[in-house]
């Protein structure tokens, strides 16, 4: 029996010594000292034996129980410090960094300007749509009406791709794209970045945003128009703004305006922004030429629609009191953040 004892006290040792963690400890004190463990299978060949020998024997088996059970907590305590320190490194916290320092993101005044237009043009009816950057020719010139020779073109260069396609101009292309898959009647805008090859200034730049417009049913008129415009830039100043219509040429509407608003930034008395008019171009629209209907499928003489196009950079300036176009494109963020909303 004593070498019996002494091959489990061993192999106690061990087992307890190679435990990992709190659950296999757990595991050992049951296979050593449970129910059915090593030590009670010893108990339960204490009958065989003689009186003598059951009280020494029993007595190495008490003596046992007591050293496994101080064994397994004081190993217990070495392994809840040993998973208390593993926690500690894994939700490791520098609590000297100031939780106020943190950068937190922030939408840019042209996605703020965009986000809003959208929101209002989608309450009166309208759906949204976006279109490719990269254009054909037949999106951005043929099917709005403006031929290969025609000399429109002129005021919108931009960048050719050798295969043909070209960055587009304008948003317009929206409109065409837009009435391959809607049927009248419908409402639809469409925003994102347009791209031209001309020189930069205060108001111009190479790279800028436009929002385009267009509403096709029975009997529409120029009265929708400007009652949809003015209620636009009356939503987005927050106030009653001054606009006036002049004529304007764009091959894919007839008759066709420039919209102008009076210049926020000086009262309409010339600034550097509107050089020194008193009036900012905000939009070309104008009510949609029936070949482009015709090139939607669309019968010219069922339905009529406005369409519009406007400058969502030179909105957010007037919006933000901006009076140059270049730093919304500089990539400053000190600049940029001045108006950022989070
Ligand atoms: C057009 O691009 C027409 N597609 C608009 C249109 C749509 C007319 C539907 C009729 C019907 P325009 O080239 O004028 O038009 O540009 C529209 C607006 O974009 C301008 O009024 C102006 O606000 C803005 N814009 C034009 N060029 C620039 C530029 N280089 N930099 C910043 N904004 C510009």
């Amino acid at each position: 029996m004593e070498k019996e004892f002494e091959i489990l006290d061993e192999e106690f040792n061990s087992s307890i010594e190679s435990t990992g963690n709190i659950v296999e400890l757990e595991n050992i004190r049951t296979l050593f000292l449970g129910k059915k463990g090593k030590l009670t299978s010893i108990m339960k060949q204490l009958k065989e034996l003689s009186n003598e020998q059951r009280a020494e024997i029993g007595k190495n088996i008490n003596r046992l129980k007591t050293v496994f059970q101080q064994r397994i907590e004081s190993r217990k305590e070495v392994l809840k410090k040993k998973e208390f320190e593993e926690k500690m490194n894994e939700e490791w916290i520098d609590i000297t960094i100031d939780p106020f320092s943190r950068d937190f993101g922030s939408l840019h005044p042209i996605t703020t300007v965009q986000k809003r237009l959208e929101d209002i043009f989608v309450a009166m009816g309208f759906r949204v749509l976006d279109g490719p950057h990269i254009e054909t020719e037949f999106y951005n010139f043929e099917a709005l009406n403006i031929p290969s020779h025609h000399p429109a073109r002129d005021m919108q260069d931009t960048f050719y791709f050798e295969d043909g396609h070209l960055l587009r101009t304008h948003t317009s292309p929206i409109q065409i794209r837009g009435m391959e898959t809607i049927k009248p009647p419908f409402r639809i805008v469409g925003p994102g970045k347009v791209f031209r090859c001309e020189r930069t200034d205060a108001s111009h730049d190479s790279c800028f945003h436009q929002f385009e417009g267009m509403m096709v049913d029975r009997d529409i008129s120029v009265a929708h128009l400007i009652y949809f415009m003015k209620t636009m830039l009356g939503e987005i100043f927050e106030s009653e703004v001054e606009v006036r219509l002049r004529p304007g040429y764009f091959p894919f509407v007839e008759p066709g305006f420039e919209l102008d608003m009076l210049c926020l930034l000086c009262k309409g008395n010339g600034c550097k922004f509107c050089k020194q008019v008193g009036w900012i171009e905000l939009m070309g629209c104008g009510m949609v030429h029936p070949n482009v209907l015709k090139a939607g499928n669309i019968d010219a003489s069922e339905y009529s629609g406005f369409a519009f196009g406007l400058g969502i950079d030179r909105l957010a300036m007037l919006k933000y009191d901006i009076t140059d176009i270049r730093p919304l494109h500089g990539g400053n963020l000190n600049f940029v953040r001045q108006f950022s909303i989070t």
